[in-house]
């Protein structure tokens, strides 16, 4: 049978008026909200024959039964690579312990810093594998290289006085993440290492929160010699993903979750868990299976996708985020703005001392930034992408990835990254600090 079983087709935007009840969306949400958050349902039309599906997935299970490193930590997935590796623990302004990890260079290497994609962690840079991982690239040309850990992240979940069952404790969207850890971290690393970061490389919400900090905290950002935009996310009124669907439904959806004590978003192994509670639940093996199926029919980009990193790449994504975080990013795409969180005018008035939260403004940031982006990418789309391009100030690079089908997943695991990326990015790094 070699007919196409399997094709995703774009939404158009306007086409878009579901009448669901989001109560009865709640559980489908939390598997298509993340999927789709991170481009998987905005893949390209994806073919995938039975023959092809069939030998995937025998692959995939044996590959699973074999896979040792699925089991790792970021720390010792590095250390199994070659490379030495360490584990930092920062305290933020606000309490929270961020474990970030390090592959030190000599006294002299120059820092890079990485940071990581929503419902990500450090780990997310080396899945690709050892020959291939942009950090491995960076150390072997001698930089010294840091992965940060957000707050509410596999690594990140402790806090000097509240638990991660306390909801305070989840009580932050990004902006607390571009206000209190990214600041938390870099200035730990320039103090440890008495250099300026040399280049920080963000992948989407790592740039999101970038920005963030560069406009509220300007005195961290000027720690920072070039900034590195994978995939970059600020606008994003005009993405193609269907986590428009969730839009409408923000306010509903998050009141529902906080009203069940739901804070947390997709902790690690969450979707896993859930496959066993709707119907998957034979054993370890089978919900690895439904896992997999889960990822084909929403699409990866067929091409570039290379399956045998299935089983790594559940064992660490999704690597839990706040409730709130996830609206935020939904909010802005009502609102087509990039700005604060809205909490509805009373309280925005208490806390902004205005009915519509304040918007960032991105023409005051002055750091030198390089984009690189792609065609394909339906959480960034062109016109969002153009609307920050006209506001950053100081562009040093604009880079669109030259494979038509690069989508937003692609940027650290399409099979062609190293060349299509990570070879720009090195020369980013390179040349375009003075
Ligand atoms: C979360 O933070 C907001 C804004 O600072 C505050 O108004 C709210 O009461 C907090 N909620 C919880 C559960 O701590
Ligand atoms: C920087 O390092 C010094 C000495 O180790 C320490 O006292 C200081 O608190 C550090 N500052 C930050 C921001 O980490
Ligand atoms: C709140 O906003 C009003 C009008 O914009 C302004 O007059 C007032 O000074 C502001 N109050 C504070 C505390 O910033
Ligand atoms: C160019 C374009 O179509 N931009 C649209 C992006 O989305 C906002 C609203 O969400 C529209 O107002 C813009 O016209």
């Amino acid at each position: 049978m070699n007919s196409s079983i399997i094709s995703f087709i774009r939404i158009p935007r306007k086409t878009l008026r579901p009448s669901l009840n989001p109560l009865s969306m709640m559980q489908p949400t939390a598997i298509v909200y993340f999927l789709s958050l991170c481009g998987f349902l905005g893949a390209a039309t994806v073919n995938v024959t039975f023959d092809n599906l069939q030998k995937l997935l025998s692959t995939a299970l044996n590959d699973i039964q074999n896979n040792v490193d699925a089991n790792l930590n970021t720390l010792e997935l590095i250390r199994r690579a070659g490379y030495p590796a360490e584990a930092h623990v920062v305290l933020t302004e606000d309490g929270y312990l961020l474990t970030i990890h390090r592959i030190p260079g000599g006294k002299n290497s120059p820092v890079v810093f990485l940071q990581h994609c929503l419902l990500c962690s450090s780990a997310i840079w080396i899945i690709i594998g050892k020959e291939k991982a942009l950090p491995y690239k960076l150390a072997d040309q001698g930089y010294d290289v840091w992965l940060g850990n957000f707050r509410g992240n596999t690594y990140s979940k402790t806090h000097i006085s509240l638990s991660p069952s306390n909801p305070k404790f989840w009580n932050f969207s990004y902006d607390k993440m571009g206000t209190y850890d990214l600041p938390a971290m870099i200035s730990y690393v320039t103090n440890l290492t008495s250099k300026p970061v040399h280049t920080y490389i963000g992948y989407s919400i790592g740039t999101t929160t970038f920005y963030v900090m560069a406009i509220k905290r300007p005195e961290f950002a000027k720690m920072v010699r070039v900034m590195i935009s994978l995939a970059p996310v600020a606008f994003v009124g005009n993405m193609t993903s269907l986590l428009r669907l969730f839009a409408p439904y923000t306010s509903s959806i998050e009141a529902i979750l906080r009203f069940l004590g739901i804070n947390e978003f997709l902790p690690k192994n969450s979707v896993l868990l859930y496959l066993a509670r709707v119907g998957c639940n034979v054993d370890l093996f089978t919900q690895q299976i439904c896992g997999i199926i889960v990822f084909l029919i929403n699409g990866f980009n067929d091409e570039q996708f290379d399956y045998p990193l299935l089983p790594m790449l559940l064992a660490h994504f999704p690597s839990g985020t706040s409730v709130k975080t996830m609206a935020h990013f939904v909010q802005g795409v009502s609102s087509n703005k990039f700005r604060a969180y809205d909490y509805g005018r009373e309280k925005n008035m208490q806390i902004y001392n205005a009915t519509i939260p304040p918007d960032y403004d991105l023409s005051r940031i002055t750091v030198p930034i390089a984009l690189i982006h792609s065609d394909n990418d339906w959480i960034v789309n062109e016109k969002d992408l153009k609307i920050l391009r006209d506001s950053l100030p100081n562009i040093v690079e604009d880079y669109r990835v030259p494979f038509p089908k690069f989508n937003h997943a692609d940027f650290l695991l399409a099979k062609d990254a190293p060349t299509l990326v990570f070879e720009k990015v090195l020369e980013i790094v390179k040349n375009k600090v003075n």
